[in-house]
């Protein structure tokens, strides 16, 4: 094979379940599951899992639910069923309750599997992470930032990170959410609104007007109240379309480095939504996979525990690729992998449709327009790291 063997001094795991890849959201829904089977069989045709712990993910309980989650809302949504003929956009139900049924968050068969085991997958390896058997666990199958407490929202249901880091507070004092999708973390941010022991910080297109879900401006730091424990520990940074990896890895490494300086997080729980890559069906920016597992690169280099969760990513190829490249920056096996996707991955047609040799790292495809101006980049790093100054721990 590539001879990956285990990281030496510290052990990773991979929870993932076969089952939740199945379900299907609609015809000309974005969000496909199959992109999960997509990026584990990349990831096999690597090597990769004789490096690590491999977990079958289970179902989260509802008593493990509804320890974020409403019950009249968990109860909803265990108990309804999708209707016989799905409705198309146009004719998108009016009065819906908890915002289910609509065409971002649609019934669909199997639904409350689906989010039992995306949790599952992620509440596994937020308990790998405690015990100390994991240094890193990844759940790709989780990263669902928008569920609120007794609401789906854009495309999630169940929000499977706000779990995992309730999780991580019973073993450790602090930890860091960083959130590298597309869209702004809403779901977390608002979950951990008033604590000083969780600190949230999303990277995100911003146009409130026409860009979902229009949170997440740059003052937008948690309560304007002093008294509130959590004022000051919610950090945002809005960009526009195109920025590259030059200018995002500039950005990551100062705004996280001087997070990592003042909160001194003790865990980290990193959403690594592939939907902020180039050529993204719903993104706008213009990273490359490298640009992309940097940060991932950036966050190991830390060595604190960290949970790597998926999220967003609407070109099912790029996702695996990114996926497959941060799991090997994981294992500290990147020298090792060829960029030429193996010859024997089972679905290698999928990624050669336009590309004579698929690689790992080159997203082909028309580059976007960079609208992200030096300076505002700068005055972004300014004003997050005066938040910081507020903040001592
Ligand atoms: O990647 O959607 O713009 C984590 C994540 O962050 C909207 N939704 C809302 C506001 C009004 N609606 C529009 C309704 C659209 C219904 C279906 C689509 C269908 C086809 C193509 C694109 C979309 C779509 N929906 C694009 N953007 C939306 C957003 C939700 C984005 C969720 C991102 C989830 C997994
Ligand atoms: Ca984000
Ligand atoms: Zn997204």
């Amino acid at each position: 094979q590539y001879g990956i063997v285990r990281p030496k001094g510290y052990n990773v795991t991979f929870h993932t379940n076969p089952e939740m890849e199945k379900h299907h959201f609609g015809q000309t829904h974005p969000m496909k599951p199959w992109r999960l089977t997509l990026s584990k069989s990349l990831i096999m045709s690597y090597g990769m899992p004789f490096a690590m712990d491999n977990y079958i993910a289970r179902a989260a309980t509802f008593e493990e639910l509804n320890n974020y989650h409403s019950n009249d809302y968990l109860d909803y949504l265990a108990t309804v069923q999708p209707e016989p003929v799905p409705r198309d956009v146009e004719s998108a139900n009016p009065d819906l309750k908890f915002n289910l049924g609509g065409s971002d968050c649609p019934l669909f068969e199997g639904l409350y599997d689906y989010c039992s085991t995306s949790a599952g997958g992620s509440l596994d390896a937020a308990r790998k992470v405690c015990n100390r058997e994991a240094d890193i666990a990844i759940s790709w199958g989780g990263g669902l930032h928008h569920a609120k407490k007794a609401e789906a929202s854009g495309f999630c249901y169940i929000n499977d990170i706000v779990l995992a880091i309730l999780q991580l507070l019973r073993c450790y004092p602090r930890v860091l959410y960083i959130d590298i999708d597309v869209h702004h973390g809403d779901g977390v941010e608002e979950a951990f609104f008033s604590t000083d022991r969780v600190m949230t910080c999303s990277f995100h297109k911003y146009d409130p007007q026409n860009f979902f879900p229009g949170t997440g401006a740059l003052d937008d730091n948690g309560p304007k109240n002093e008294f509130n424990a959590g004022a000051h520990h919610a950090i945002n940074v809005p960009l526009n379309d195109g920025i590259t990896d030059e200018q995002y890895a500039m950005l990551f490494d100062s705004v996280v480095g001087k997070i990592v300086e003042t909160f001194r997080p003790s865990a980290i729980a990193l959403q690594c939504g592939a939907d902020s890559l180039a050529g993204d069906r719903l993104g706008r920016f213009n990273l490359q996979v490298q640009g992309h597992g940097q940060c991932v690169a950036y966050c190991k280099k830390l060595g604190l525990p960290m949970i790597l969760f998926g999220g967003g990513g609407y070109t099912p190829r790029n996702v695996a690729r990114a996926w497959s490249w941060e799991t090997a920056i994981a294992l500290q096996c990147e020298d090792k992998i060829n960029p030429i996707i193996p010859a024997h991955t089972p679905w290698r047609d999928h990624f050669r449709q336009e590309e004579l040799l698929p690689t790992l790292e080159q997203i082909v495809g028309e580059p976007r327009q960079n609208k992200n101006p030096q300076k505002r980049i700068q005055e972004i790093v300014q004003h997050v790291h005066e938040q910081l100054r507020f903040v001592q721990h």
